[in-house]
């Protein structure tokens, strides 16, 4: 079965997110999250989704993936993931080990996983193993509102609907302190910071924030590949830390532990390496004794493979969630978590499929 057709399709769809927009990355800061797909056609008719991360329309993104990467798989044995994935890391190792190209990369292999459960008419769940679990844990990863009152409000409609865990991604003590308390003995909170801080600000901060009883604190210092930094703050400071969306590979995460710098490794699906490379993740965190907790900021497939990869792991890692309301769903409703919760799809490969009014609809390249 040969890949004889490969396309990037790039949708934007609206979301409320209680007022303010979110984080800009780099563009106008707008209530719209983006997905990046990857589309792989085969002879045999059988198509295959996978995700690249992006943000802000990232045209750029798509057309780099379309230009460098696409190419190189069309025409490809379907079936051989590991060896494509090799050749286009080998190929274009030049161009980055951390970032677009690698998300390009990251997305082909989402989408062969997907082609090969299809073609065997299995879940991709039943082909890392099999389940641990039919239904993971969800986490509200809130977006960063900046203000008190509308961290305090978002909280606690979190809270109201089910959430028993959630990421705060604010950096000020009021907010931080303020959303604590709203969750009360309700939520789990973590607080995920971005990387603001240098080693000291993030141990001063360390400090006042002990007494919250915080889940993990993740990613406080600057830059995401400062290990040392976060070693140093993980052995002096008082919280267990997790980091790792900002990593390339494996050897990222290998980096990591070496240096001593997390307790939490947060592989993304759509940024280190696809469905091939979180299992060698998962294989290594399991021999380091380092919590594996993948990091998902996706809607589309991305998000769909880490269920599956989540629900094949003996810790069934909780799934990450950002907290908006769509205007539209890309499945249809199916990647909504019922009270703090969601199925794995039982259907074959992913076992979801992209709405296509949605994606005409919010389709921006
Ligand atoms: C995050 C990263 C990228 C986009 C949105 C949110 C955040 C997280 O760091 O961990 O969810
Ligand atoms: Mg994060």
């Amino acid at each position: 079965m040969k890949i004889i057709g490969a396309e990037t399709i790039l949708v934007s769809v609206p979301f409320e997110a209680g007022g303010i927009p979110p984080w800009s990355f780099g563009g106008d800061p707008k209530c719209a999250f983006d997905t990046l797909f990857v589309r792989l056609e085969t002879d045999s008719g059988l198509v295959g989704w996978g995700e690249a991360f992006s943000r802000n329309e990232d045209t750029a993104l798509k057309s780099l993936i379309d230009t460098r990467v696409l190419p190189l798989v069309v025409g490809r044995e379907a079936a051989e993931i590991a060896r494509i994935k090799f050749d286009l890391e080998f190929e274009l190792q030049n161009f980055g080990r951390v970032g677009p190209i690698v998300y390009g990369i990251s997305a082909v292999d989402t989408a062969l996983w997907d082609i090969r459960g299809k073609a065997c008419g299995e879940p991709l769940v039943n082909l890392l193993g099999g389940p641990f679990a039919g239904e993971l844990e969800v986490y509200a990863s809130l977006l960063r509102y900046g203000n008190v009152d509308d961290v305090v409000r978002i909280t606690r409609q979190a809270v109201e609907r089910g959430y028993r865990y959630i990421k705060l991604h604010e950096i000020t003590m009021p907010e931080i302190a303020a959303a604590c308390e709203a969750a009360g003995g309700d939520a789990v909170v973590m607080l995920d910071t971005n990387c603001p801080w240098s080693v000291e600000e993030a141990l001063r901060y360390d400090a006042e924030l002990a007494p919250l009883g915080l889940y993990w604190l993740e990613e406080p210092v600057w830059p995401p590949e400062n290990y040392r930094g976060l070693a140093r703050v993980r052995a002096t400071g008082r919280h267990r830390i997790a980091a790792g969306e900002n990593a390339g590979s494996l050897y990222d995460f290998v980096a990591m532990v070496d240096a001593g710098a997390i307790d939490i490794a947060q592989p993304d699906v759509a940024k280190t390496g696809g469905v091939t490379e979180l299992l060698k993740i998962a294989a290594f965190c399991d021999a380091a004794s380092i919590e594996y907790v993948p990091h998902c900021a996706l809607f589309g497939p991305g998000q769909v493979a880490t269920l599956h990869l989540n629900a094949a792991h003996r810790s069934t890692p909780m799934l990450e969630r950002l907290y908006c309301d769509f205007e539209a769903e890309l499945y249809g409703g199916a990647t909504l978590p019922v009270d703090g919760r969601l199925k794995v799809p039982q259907g074959p490969g992913l076992g979801l499929e992209p709405d296509p009014a949605v994606i005409e609809r919010y389709r921006v390249a």
